[in-house]
């Protein structure tokens, strides 16, 4: 199937999911809009993708069982959007091409629309129809993936160094690991926990998620410098404005062009070695780098 195709199918059936799921309800009416302000406006979907194809992968014939899973992890990404782009972090008035959270509502709604979103999209991965033991293995992937150890402490190390110049590839490399790889490998690695994955599928799939992982934060850093806010649907050039560390400054762009495509080049290959020819895995690797917004 031609990958457009593939993935605008996955962002339906993860869209009807959410919209079922974050249906206004009665009680605390402002905060369930603003939760579905922020969750149901659009995004590429990329982390509940990359969960239905990775299961789909492993398990072709019931890949709709993680569908709470793929459904959850875009909760608990919006949440993080919400968070990253209060006046207190990023302080951005624009994502997805609309107002964000805080200005379309105000600021205490979104910090609230945010929590609750974080314990939804937990709550949603809890209610895939697996057996006990794997929804906590998943559980403990997914909140290893966001707390101190992962985005929270990513994003406490990235608001840290700004405006301080990193001169070390790895110190970037572990900010960016820690604030958007491990989320997005929670995202890969739980659909490998839920279709039983054995321990060398698991490393495999681990190498494929680092690689894009890193990959897309310097495809991020590349467009923040090279594309324009109305194709983002955010503000564009925040990194340069704010001195914030990226790719492009330490490397400079052709090398960090370079880097995203070797990064690429290796996640697929970890495929390979264990003989997982899904084609929509390669191909959303190559998307990652070929991307637009
Ligand atoms: C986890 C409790 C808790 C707090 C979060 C604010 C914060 C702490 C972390 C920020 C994490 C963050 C927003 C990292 C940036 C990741 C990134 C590049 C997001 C953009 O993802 P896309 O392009 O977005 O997939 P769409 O809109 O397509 O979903």
């Amino acid at each position: 199937m031609e990958l457009k195709s593939f993935l605008t199918e996955k962002k339906i059936l993860i869209e009807e999911f959410l919209n079922e799921a974050l249906a206004e309800k009665p009680l605390a009416n402002n905060l369930w809009k603003a939760m579905a302000y922020s969750c149901l406006n659009g995004g590429k979907r990329l982390r509940g993708i990359l969960c239905l194809s990775v299961f789909e992968a492993l398990n072709p014939n019931c890949w709709k069982k993680a569908l709470p899973i793929a459904a959850g992890l875009e909760c608990i990404h919006s949440m993080s959007l919400i968070h990253d782009d209060l006046p207190c972090m990023d302080n951005d008035d624009t994502r997805r091409g609309k107002p964000t959270c805080h200005i379309a509502f105000d600021e205490a709604t979104a910090l609230l629309a945010g929590d609750a979103l974080l314990i939804e999209g937990l709550d949603l991965c809890l209610q895939a129809d697996l057996p006990a033991e794997i929804l906590l293995k998943i559980n403990r992937e997914i909140t290893k993936s966001i707390g101190a150890y992962g985005m929270t402490g990513g994003q406490m190390m990235d608001l840290n160094y700004t405006g301080i110049e990193i001169k070390k590839l790895e110190i970037l490399e572990n900010i960016h690991k820690l604030k958007t790889g491990a989320f997005l490998k929670a995202s890969i690695i739980s659909a490998a926990l839920a279709a039983e994955a054995n321990i060398i599928q698991l490393k495999a799939f681990e190498k494929y998620a680092l690689n894009i992982g890193l990959a897309f934060q310097i495809i991020d850093d590349l467009l923040d410098l090279e594309s324009d806010s109305v194709t983002l649907g955010k503000t564009a050039g925040k990194d340069l404005a704010q001195n914030k560390n990226t790719y492009p400054k330490l490397l400079g762009i052709p090398s960090s062009k370079l880097k995203a495509k070797e990064l690429v080049a290796e996640a697929k290959e970890a495929l390979l070695n264990i003989n997982i020819s899904f084609p929509a895995l390669h191909q959303i690797a190559d998307y990652i780098i070929l991307r637009k917004f």
